[in-house]
């Protein structure tokens, strides 16, 4: 969930050393790094061999992920400096704001990071059936939507986010600290999804924190897809979410929720896309929906802590983000990392509401034995996490943006 342009359009900088094999401190460095979350280790892959080097083997024991997402944020630094994964690419989509910003975004966000050799793919410009006339028809029959993202054109009420900038699907991009220089690849998002998995069959996690519009057009594209991948990990979807923070910004985001609690921005841009990849063959679902999050914030102090460790350049990015935000994208991040952050969660069947009634991407959910029986898959639904947990996390991941490059 991303709900504010100014937080996706920050354009994230840093250096990083390249990355090549993983070497010997480079592995002892992953394995210090799991080793206080055994639960990672458990869905750790299986080694690979991958190169040889002067007669020796090397073994490249990361786990490969794709970032599919509406921007470039906390949770992007936080995978591309986990020092136990491979970022194998990243894909863009439209949601908090269109495609080709947040394309420029990935991008300019990679240049920064030293990162160019993460190649980005170009993701859907539009949901699967849902528009901003339907949605405009859908507010006057049963009410206003909180937030619409690329849609948004003001706030319902007062609010102390910023008001995003509204622009066409096609309009000229013009990034506040300039454009990037580098160019994404010339397959689609969804292209480049399915190529990946059928490339590292059984490897490749699936990290998505926006609409799921690629997802299911790669699924429609090649029935095969979901079964290939490793995982499926996406923050979408809201159960029962209760404000926990007592300050102004949770109490806006509480908005979203508070009388519509099945109700979830990134279902909610692409219902359809949604229940497609709900129905898919994967072999293991997360969900991180709104329920955790809202224990979550990212305040001035915090922004400072992990600012002060990223090293100058992310470390400017990171000070640009807007304070206030609950933590959404980086939980799904910090879940996959470090599975020891959970403190409650329930394996579920989850669906979403397609028909285009006042539920209109709902999500919906069922315990053993009430399912529908109609393709929805179980997945582990996460309810609560330990929010001093994630932070030294996020801290320790993009403190990694201000040390010296690990030498070869
Ligand atoms: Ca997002």
């Amino acid at each position: 969930m991303i709900c504010n342009a100014a937080k996706a359009s920050l354009s994230r900088s840093g250096k990083r050393g390249q990355r090549t094999v993983v070497r010997l401190t480079a592995m002892l460095c992953a394995a210090a790094f799991v080793a206080p979350f055994p639960a990672a280790a458990e869905t750790a892959p299986s080694p690979a061999l991958t190169k040889k080097t002067s007669g020796q083997p090397q073994t490249d024991l990361r786990r490969k992920v794709i970032i599919d997402d509406d921007g470039f944020a906390l949770m992007q630094l936080m995978l591309l400096g986990a020092p136990d994964v491979d970022v194998i690419g990243i894909t863009s989509v439209t949601g908090g704001s269109w495609a080709n910003r947040v394309t420029a975004q990935a991008l300019k966000g990679l240049e920064r990071a030293g990162r160019t050799d993460v190649p980005v793919a170009v993701g859907a410009t539009y949901p699967l059936v849902n528009s901003e006339a339907l949605t405009d028809k859908w507010e006057a029959l049963y009410g206003k939507l909180t937030w619409k993202g690329a849609w948004m054109r003001q706030w319902v009420e007062p609010t102390k986010q910023s008001t995003p900038a509204y622009h066409g699907p096609e309009d000229a991009v013009d990034l506040p600290g300039g454009n990037p220089t580098t160019h994404p690849v010339q397959e689609s998002a969804a292209r480049f999804l399915i190529d990946m998995v059928h490339k590292y069959p059984g490897e490749v996690t699936i990290v998505a924190a926006g609409p799921m519009t690629n997802l299911a057009l790669a699924q429609r594209l090649d029935p095969q897809f979901a079964s290939l991948a490793k995982e499926l990990v996406y923050m979408g979807g809201s159960f029962n979410p209760h404000q926990v923070i007592d300050n102004r910004s949770a109490e806006e985001f509480a908005r979203e929720f508070a009388n519509s609690p099945r109700r979830e921005f990134n279902i909610r841009f692409d219902p359809e896309a949604a229940s497609i990849v709900s129905r898919s063959p994967w072999r293991r679902i997360t969900v991180i929906p709104v329920d955790p999050s809202t224990a979550t914030q990212l305040t001035p102090s915090l922004r400072e802590r992990l600012a002060q460790g990223a090293g100058p350049e992310v470390g400017a990015s990171i000070r640009a983000q807007e304070e206030g935000f609950p933590l959404w994208d980086e939980i799904a991040a910090g879940v996959w990392l470090d599975p020891k952050i959970v403190t409650k969660h329930e394996q579920l069947y989850v669906d979403f509401d397609t028909q285009f009634g006042p539920s209109y991407g709902d999500t919906l959910s069922w315990r053993e034995h009430y399912q529908p029986g109609v393709g929805e898959q179980k997945a582990d639904v996460i309810l609560a996490i330990d929010p001093q947990r994630l932070y030294a996390l996020i801290a320790q991941t993009v403190a990694t943006f201000g040390k010296p490059p690990a030498k070869p």
